[in-house]
């Protein structure tokens, strides 16, 4: 075991401000200090470290780029280094704050009501309530514009019927953000393909009918909780509706903020992989009693992988500084989680050739992150998901 010491193979520190510095260090400082010496033991016993959640409150970590209601009110950078630290620890715990804060907090934030935010935010940002968002279903992954959950209006109330699947935190959530079809005239905001809408539901997870199930048997993401919920008539008041979320697009604004936390996350990840790697071809000797990282095909591996995380943070900081400007379009956020994910599980594959034999154990972190960042190249869009996004934007047709 060794601090981590970041990896700036070309002066990017000097692209950050002191606040954005600051924000990274206490991130990793925390992810040493913190996870590091427990990760290995969450991951095989499939256990999500919940004991570190109140001082993840306390630092500010959570809604860490939100502005009020006792959130930190960092710059999308800052939290994006944020994502960087806690991935380079694990994608499982980075996924937890993902969800807490972009698809939680975030939806709170911007298509709540003030009584909404002032009730929820504050909690959510200490962390003594937790969150989770609920989109895909079992036959609507990458569509989830076909979703069959369904929220009916019937006096001050609305019941919701359905099923979500792969909710991360599902099961450990005080309050779960539901996406549902509405018929227009029971609140829908615009026409959506007929008379539905898709609008978004507070829906706590004490109310009757709604219950979770956790997936077991991962292989990837162990110390992070992923369920399925169900919902069978589960009443809430009219007023947990989101009041201005209306159509696709109010999720999919969410996923934009998620994506870019990713984005940041996946340089973590091979950070974690590339360090690891360098160190360990130094140590070890075979053939002439030198080190293997004086063979030529090694220093081709480690060149890849260091040129690669200096393009993945170029470009992961391009956008999120277009995203700080309020100009970066959500093509511009696929393009950074679809490079930056791909990049840092080819790191990961890269780095457990390097350690040979030693790669595949739990000795070192790269085959964890290697199995979480399969996870993490399907969620939030799969890569050929960001592929099409991309292609639609420079050719102007949908090949979905
Ligand atoms: P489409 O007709 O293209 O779009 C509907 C409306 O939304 C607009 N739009 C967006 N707006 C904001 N941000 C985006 N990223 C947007 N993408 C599209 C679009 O302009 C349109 O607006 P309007 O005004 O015309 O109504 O919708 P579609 O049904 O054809 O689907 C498009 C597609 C395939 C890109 C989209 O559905 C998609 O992104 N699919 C992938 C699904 C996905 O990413 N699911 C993630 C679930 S959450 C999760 O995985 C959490 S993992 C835990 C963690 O984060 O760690
Ligand atoms: P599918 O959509 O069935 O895709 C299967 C394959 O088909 C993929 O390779 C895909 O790229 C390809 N494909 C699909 N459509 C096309 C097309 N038009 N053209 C070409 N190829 C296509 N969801 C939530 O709502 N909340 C969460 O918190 C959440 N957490 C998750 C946690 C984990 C660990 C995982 C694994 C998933 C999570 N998800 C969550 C769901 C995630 O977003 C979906 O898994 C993802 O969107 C893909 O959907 P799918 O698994 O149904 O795959």
């Amino acid at each position: 075991a060794y601090p981590f010491k970041g990896v700036d193979f070309i002066g990017f520190d000097a692209l950050l401000d002191d606040d954005e510095r600051m924000a990274r260090d206490m991130a990793r400082q925390f992810i040493e200090d913190k996870l590091i010496p427990i990760i290995e033991e969450c991951n095989r016993e499939g256990r999500f470290p919940r004991e570190l959640v109140p001082q993840m409150g306390q630092l500010g970590f959570f809604g860490a780029n939100l502005h009020g209601y006792n959130c930190a009110g960092m710059s999308n950078v800052a939290y994006g280094l944020v994502m960087q630290e806690f991935e380079r620890g694990d994608s499982g715990l980075r996924s937890f704050v993902s969800v807490q804060s972009a698809l939680v907090m975030y939806p709170i934030y911007t298509f709540g009501s003030e009584e909404q935010k002032n009730y929820w935010l504050p909690l959510m940002a200490s962390g003594e309530k937790l969150g989770c968002f609920g989109l895909t279903e079992p036959d609507f992954g990458s569509n989830p514009g076909g979703m069959r959950t369904r929220a009916v209006k019937e006096g001050d109330e609305y019941i919701l019927n359905g099923e979500k699947m792969w909710i991360t935190s599902g099961s450990i959530a005080d309050v779960a953000v539901i996406w549902a079809k509405v018929k227009e005239e029971d609140g829908g905001k615009n026409e959506d393909g007929g008379t539905d809408v898709v609008r978004g539901f507070l829906v706590e997870t004490n109310r009757p009918g709604f219950s979770a199930h956790d997936v077991h048997g991962k292989w990837s993401l162990r110390a992070s909780v992923t369920s399925g919920l169900s919902l069978q008539d589960v009443r809430i008041p009219a007023k947990n509706l989101l009041p201005r979320s209306g159509g696709l697009k109010s999720p999919l604004m969410c996923l934009n903020q998620a994506r870019h936390g990713i984005s940041w996350g996946a340089i973590g990840a091979a950070m974690s992989c590339y360090d690891t790697a360098l160190k360990y071809s130094l140590d070890r000797k075979q053939f002439r009693n030198e080190p293997i990282a004086s063979h030529q095909l090694i220093q081709e591996k480690l060149a890849w992988m260091i040129s690669e995380i200096s393009k993945a943070q170029l470009l992961a900081l391009h956008v999120g500084r277009m995203k700080d400007d309020g100009k970066v379009g959500h093509e511009h956020i696929s393009m950074a989680k679809r490079n930056n994910v791909w990049m840092a599980l080819e790191c990961a594959r890269m780095a457990r050739d390097i350690l040979g034999g030693a790669g595949i154990t739990d000795d070192f972190p790269i085959m964890r992150h290697m199995m979480n960042l399969e996870s993490v190249k399907t969620y939030e869009g799969t890569n050929d998901i960001h592929t099409l996004i991309i292609g639609q934007s420079v050719t102007g047709i949908s090949a979905f």
